[in-house]
């Protein structure tokens, strides 16, 4: 055990911690891979394309870096229990880490619209469901209420924690290149992630740990059916392929725009086609399965790099924000036949095609 590696929260304790705070809930989180894709860069005329790979995480997703500190910090506090709305990946996250802290963990769910991995990920783990006739937004609104009320944490990204513990993948980044990227692309759903990393950005830069003339440029996507930013009004009824990001008025809206604006990046929007187009070329060519709203980022870069918006020698790190496991519906089978065949070697051979 002597050479395990430190927990995520006490490796940048100097940047996270109050004074004498300790941090004894982990799973293992964070320490995720960042890939140099040159097969995927080569296609999309990028030489510098890296993809932080966010589904080696405990429960698949990035939500575990916020979620490690905001339930530290809920037990600490003396909860009785924790709460949050959901699209999938932070109910699963939530179910994990209160699971080891032995809380009990409330998730509403928006109907129907939950990728099946994560709503098993919270079953599994003890949480309870419960599923509204309406969307995220909605969820989301009857759960800050819960939250006024007192009856259990709300380990949401509204709570603080959660974003500042999201700081750890920027610093990851920047420890894995020596350097900021140039650009950091990302999907927003409700627009968490992109403001946590921003800030992370901006905490490394304030720490000495990178240059502060070298602050990456924010990339966010959002789905087209799902697009409030980019459209600049709430969306009442957004729909997309990419569940995890189907939110209609995101909660850290102004963060992100401050984001973008201070980074000189950009909020653009790209189809349902475009992001399974994505998630196909990143596992095709790099090996690396994410679920469909993490390939919003990489759809959005192609279309950059098509337009001319992103020299090939631009230093680029996609965020891949959760593992397509999660998610195994929204893989559609092109080839291959799953009817059985007679168990002979010419017939096999034949179906083989070689
Ligand atoms: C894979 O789980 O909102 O912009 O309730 O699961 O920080 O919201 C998930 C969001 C991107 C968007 N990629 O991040 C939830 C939830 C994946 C996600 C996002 C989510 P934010």
């Amino acid at each position: 055990m002597t050479d395990a590696p430190r927990p995520l929260l006490e490796r940048y304790r100097a940047l996270l911690a109050r004074d004498g705070e300790s941090f004894p809930i982990t799973l293992g989180e964070g320490m995720t891979p960042l890939v140099h894709a040159r097969r995927l860069g080569d296609e999309l005329g990028l030489d510098q394309l890296h993809l932080k790979f966010e589904g080696t995480n405990p429960t698949g997703s990035f939500k575990d870096r916020g979620m490690v500190l905001a339930v530290n910090r809920a037990v600490a506090a003396g909860a009785r229990a924790v709460v949050c709305a959901s699209t999938g990946n932070t109910s699963a996250s939530a179910a994990a880490y209160a699971a080891a802290a032995g809380l009990p963990c409330h998730v509403i769910l928006p109907v129907g619209k939950v990728a099946r991995g994560k709503l098993a990920q919270a079953l599994a783990a003890g949480a309870r469901l419960i599923m509204i006739d309406g969307n995220f937004d909605e969820a989301l609104t009857a759960v800050r209420r819960l939250g006024e009320e007192g009856l259990a944490v709300v380990v949401n990204s509204v709570n603080p924690d959660r974003l500042d513990g999201q700081q750890t993948g920027a610093f990851e980044v920047v420890d894995a290149l020596g350097r900021a990227p140039d650009a950091l692309a990302l999907p927003v759903g409700n627009a968490g992630n992109i403001s946590a990393y921003w800030r992370g950005f901006t905490t490394y830069a304030d720490a000495g740990r990178m240059s502060a003339d070298a602050m990456p440029r924010m990339l966010g996507f959002q789905a087209e059916g799902a697009a409030p930013i980019v459209r600049g009004e709430p969306i009442e009824k957004p729909e997309t392929v990419a569940t995890a990001i189907r939110i209609g008025n995101p909660a850290s809206w102004e963060l992100a725009v401050e984001a973008r604006d201070r980074s000189g990046g950009v909020i653009e929007a790209v189809s349902d086609d475009e992001i399974l187009d994505a998630q196909r070329m990143i596992v095709r060519l790099e090996g690396v399965f994410c679920e469909p709203a993490s390939a919003a980022g990489v759809a959005g870069v192609r279309r950059l790099a098509a337009e001319g918006r992103l020299d090939r020698d631009t230093v680029v790190v996609c965020v891949l924000t959760g593992h397509g496991l999660k998610d195994p519906d929204a893989v559609q089978a092109e080839e291959g036949s799953l009817t059985p065949i007679a168990p002979e070697l010419d017939a096999i051979r034949r179906e083989m095609d070689l």
